[in-house]
């Protein structure tokens, strides 16, 4: 019996000191440098916590560079499965991959098996886990179909008092949820849920969407988002996001908050702003959006990004350093995201041979312009 007991004995003290190994061996999450916030969701991953943290502390030293569907395809190339290679405009322009990495959901509702701009489902969850293994963010937008009328993200009838408690068309909202939620379940590295950022239902405040302005209230635009976050969070099980509401430019504070559905439904603020072509107002635009941004964000003591941005096909060979940069430096924001490089008549970052491609180049060289290899050396823990 003495021997049973001290075996015993012994392996309590063993397991003992494998927990305190275990312990020392990671760095609080929280300290004076990163103090707890509230998030959405009370069951956030671990990794999604340290996603936010990583953020957070990445926003004070620069702004982390962001394309769509950058290592889905470029002008001129397209992601194969059968080679895998994981490639991108920016890279093929910088030596460097981006920081954040957006991709689209649209179509993910209707169960197919490619997104609305025809990108395989499987070969997005192949570069959203290539992707996170080297360290990029994952950022998610979700261009889904009009559930009322089964038109795309652009057809404007009315369907958002449809889909919110008490409309007739619930029940086949809560399926396209649960077809996201799945998905979104399914990123997984090393058995562990990616942690993603979701920005459903951007650009509110424009009236191009069927969540958009004009096309639904105010109140049942923060019905439907409240919803949508109770489905995955509560419902669904999803706890490997944070929730990103990014209007589209903004007069003023009280404009960005026109839709805004409260401080316990959202975890990061953004903004998106494009040049149509002309420079001068979207320099100001920038520049007063983000101060905006800023202030309501710091009030929040929330995250704050340039959710999506651009001038299609970069006609000013020196848009990138004259332009951009000054209007964003210092700004405090964690990414700035540009659109999708989809073809010569729609691109946002240079491909090889383009004319601003030198520009592009020296603005990534900027020292808080951060792309992938630079975001490898901050610690983030
Ligand atoms: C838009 C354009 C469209 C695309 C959509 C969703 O801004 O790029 O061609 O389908 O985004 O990615």
């Amino acid at each position: 019996m003495k021997t049973v007991g001290s075996k015993i004995g012994l392996i309590k003290k063993l397991c003992l000191l494998v927990v305190l190994a275990w312990a020392f061996s990671c760095k609080p999450l929280y300290n004076a440098g990163y103090e707890k916030t509230p998030m959405v969701d009370k069951k956030l991953s671990l990794p999604t916590k340290r996603l936010h943290k990583k953020l957070f502390l990445t926003s004070k030293k620069g702004i982390i560079l962001g394309h769509q569907d950058s290592p889905g395809y470029g002008v001129g190339w397209k992601y194969d499965a059968a080679v895998d290679a994981f490639e991108s405009d920016v890279q093929k322009a910088t030596g460097d991959f981006p920081g954040v990495y957006g991709f689209d959901l649209g179509h993910i509702e209707l169960d197919k098996t490619h997104n609305l701009d025809t990108v395989g489902f499987a070969s997005m969850r192949k570069n959203i886990l290539d992707a996170h293994e080297k360290g990029g963010v994952i950022t998610l937008s979700w261009h889904l179909n009009n559930p009322f009328s089964d038109g795309s993200s652009w057809d404007t009838i009315s369907a958002v008092d449809k889909i919110i408690p008490g409309g007739a068309y619930i029940k086949k909202y809560e399926h396209w949820v649960e077809r996201l939620a799945n998905f979104v379940k399914s990123l997984k590295h090393k058995g562990k849920g990616i942690p993603v950022i979701f920005r459903p239902f951007h650009e509110m405040n424009g009236n191009w969407f069927w969540w958009g302005d004009g096309n639904c209230s105010p109140s049942d635009y923060v019905a439907l988002w409240k919803q949508t976050v109770h489905l995955l969070r509560d419902k669904y099980r999803v706890h490997q996001i944070l929730y990103a509401y990014s209007p589209n430019i903004v007069d003023s504070e009280s404009t960005f908050l026109k839709y805004y559905p409260g401080d316990a439904y959202v975890d990061i603020l953004g903004i998106d702003i494009y040049d149509h072509n002309d420079s001068e107002a979207y320099a100001k635009n920038v520049r007063d959006n983000l101060k905006i941004l800023s202030n309501i964000a710091k009030r929040k003591n929330k995250l704050y990004a340039f959710t999506e941005t651009g001038s299609e096909k970069i006609p000013n060979e020196k848009w990138f350093t004259e332009i951009l940069y000054p209007n964003i430096q210092a700004s405090g924001i964690a990414w700035i995201l540009f659109w999708r490089n989809a073809r010569e008549s729609h691109h946002y970052v240079p491909f090889p041979g383009h004319k601003s491609e030198t520009d592009f180049i020296q603005f990534c060289k900027s020292k808080d312009i951060l792309l992938l290899g630079n975001l490898q050396t901050i610690d983030t823990q």
